[in-house]
């Protein structure tokens, strides 16, 4: 049994996240993390909203909402979601809790009691109608180069050439409209990440990256070897981490906040000492949130996240924790994805483009999501979701394969034996190589989780599944029931054996559906650990004489009518 600490990117708070943000995030880190739990780790998972910066405040102020009013509100509604999809974090925090605000600052202390940061005076763009200073993006107007009328401070969408807010032909700020900007002098402070590029480089070298993903790795060593630039991390706002009037009292006086990318890694160990906060009067020495972050030579810690926050996660942020020269928890494994496209378009939150995870969740239960979305995950590609994939996925693997096999069976038994697992025969040949099969590919599938390969790892369950609909079709109890009583019972018992393989097995990616099978069998011990492959290829786990009874329909098939109406509802892709 080993220490795992498990992050999934912090889902931004302005709004609802689409299928795209959980695939990339927070779903497979939580398939891992029940993975693990049921193999018997001491596994802690941790996420929370992230909810600074200036996209949360504009949201705020077009929902007509004070800013915390509105984060406290989004952070519920996400959460209520993420319920609904089954994520069992240990934690799921708030970026904006006490907590991280003191981490924060502690590690700014640090980094600058170590001489890695340093106040530096930059020209900004001040709106006198908005009363602040604008981001980049946040400045539109005519690009220089094409002419483009509504190009951003930072780039032109249009020719695409990267722009300088100054750049801009009639600039106005993107909030109000206003064009009554001037450029002011403002100090910031920065992190001199320049001076920490060379143990950046050392530490990846040392911690197993090599085992990492391609696409994190190459992503990593990308930004190293275009060198590590210094930044700036902080910004005019109202809403953020203030900076600490201690160490800087005039960036403070100015109500300088730090940068939302610089608080937000540190809301994993934010969210780590909400947790065991939670537990402060109960049972304080269960939750140490410092024993998994602090001098934790014991833990393997696996972040989650989609491609664009690798450079974060992989770079910036253990620059940021080795120049507190305090022993904090860095990253062992990162697991990156790519995109998963909407009909081979991108999924837009702006445009509101794909399924967002509360509509989906109205349309169908989790486990068809989970299940297909881990199932075609953006590992070595972007990929694309079409409703035609999604149903013929559902339709044959899950209501065909995996949940005809579990009805046909106990309906059959009841049907001809009554409400207890019949004795039958005993095992022969046949039950002998089907135990062979299932214990291989049980391996193989254990295989494919340690090496957090999601997309093989389903289609070693889906293997799974399949032997039991091939064993049934050979042994053909419906027939056998005619000749031999005692053989067709045989079958049974070993197809119930093979259901209760599957719930313990498949819960990772459908939990509820497992739970449904697990819990059609009236056995005593109902925690059902993990099974040995010795126990995977004798098949006994349910003995004769249980009680059983027939669950509801796993999973109903996605009708041509029902496709019709999503299409219509979502759009078919016409538009991609
Ligand atoms: N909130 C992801 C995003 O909004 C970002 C992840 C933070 S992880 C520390 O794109
Ligand atoms: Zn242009």
């Amino acid at each position: 049994m080993a220490r795992h600490l498990i992050t999934s990117a912090l889902p931004y708070i302005n709004g609802i996240k689409h299928l795209g943000n959980m695939v990339g995030s927070m779903l497979p880190a939580d398939v891992y993390a029940r993975y693990m739990r049921k193999r018997g780790h001491d596994v802690l998972y941790i996420c929370a909203t992230d909810e600074h910066g200036t996209p949360a405040e504009l949201a705020a102020k077009a929902a007509g909402q004070s800013v915390d009013a509105f984060c406290a509100e989004q952070h519920d509604k996400q959460k209520a979601i993420y319920d609904g999809f089954g994520l069992e974090f240990d934690h799921f925090g708030r970026s904006s809790s006490q907590q991280n605000v003191e981490l924060t600052q502690h590690f700014a202390r640090k980094l600058h009691e170590n001489g890695f940061i340093e106040e530096r005076a930059i020209r900004q763009v001040y709106s006198n109608t908005d009363e602040r200073f604008l981001p980049d993006r946040y400045i539109v107007g005519t690009c220089p180069h094409c002419g483009y009328d509504k190009a951003r401070g930072d780039q032109c969408e249009n020719c695409t050439r990267v722009l300088d807010p100054t750049d801009l032909i009639d600039a106005r700020s993107a909030i109000s409209g206003s064009g009554d900007l001037e450029v002011r002098e403002t100090k910031h402070l920065f992190l001199l990440q320049s001076k920490l590029q060379h143990e950046v480089e050392g530490w990846l070298a040392g911690n197993g990256s090599k085992e990492w993903p391609t696409l994190a790795s190459s992503i990593a060593h990308k930004w190293l070897t275009e060198g590590l630039q210094d930044r700036a991390i902080t910004r005019d706002l109202d809403w953020g981490v203030p900076v600490p009037a201690d160490v800087w009292p005039e960036l403070a006086a100015e109500g300088k906040v730090f940068y939302v990318w610089f608080d937000a890694p540190i809301e994993y160990i934010g969210s780590t000492k909400e947790w065991a906060d939670a537990a402060r009067d109960t049972a304080p020495e269960s939750r140490d949130w410092k024993s998994w972050w602090y001098e934790a030579d014991d833990v393997r810690y696996t972040e989650f996240m989609a491609k664009d926050n690798v450079p974060f996660h992989s770079v910036m942020f253990p620059a940021t924790q080795l120049g507190t020269r305090e022993p904090w928890k860095k990253v062992d494994f990162l697991k990156a994805f790519n995109w998963l496209n909407y009909y081979g378009g991108k999924f837009s939150t702006s445009q509101q483009r794909g399924i967002f995870t509360d509509a989906a969740l109205e349309l169908l239960p989790a486990d068809y999501w989970r299940y297909f979305l881990m199932a075609h995950a953006p590992e070595s590609d972007d990929t694309s979701f079409t409703w035609e994939l999604f149903s013929s996925s559902v339709n044959k693997d899950l209501a065909d394969t995996l949940g005809n096999f579990v009805n046909r069976v106990l309906s059959f038994s009841r049907k001809r034996f009554g409400d207890e697992v019949p004795a039958g025969a005993a095992a022969g040949e046949a039950e002998r190589k089907l135990g062979e099969e299932i214990a291989r590919l049980l391996a193989e599938y254990e295989g494919h989780m340690e090496a957090l390969q999601f997309r093989k790892a389903t289609a070693s369950l889906r293997a799974l599944w399949s032997a039991g609909n091939s064993y049934l079709e050979e042994k053909a109890p419906w027939l056998e029931i005619k000749t031999d009583k005692d053989a067709a019972a045989l079958t049974l018992r070993t197809a119930m054996n093979l259901i209760h393989l599957y719930a313990v097995v498949s819960e990772p990616f459908i939990p509820a559906s497992a739970k449904a099978m697990r819990g059609a069998f009236a056995l005593a011990d109902d925690t059902a650990a993990w099974v040995t492959g010795e126990e995977a290829a004798a098949l006994a786990f349910v003995p004769a004489g249980t009680p059983f009874t027939v669950p509801p329909v796993l999973f109903a098939k996605i009708t041509e009518d029902d496709l019709e109406a999503y299409r219509a509802r979502f759009g078919g892709g016409d538009d991609a």
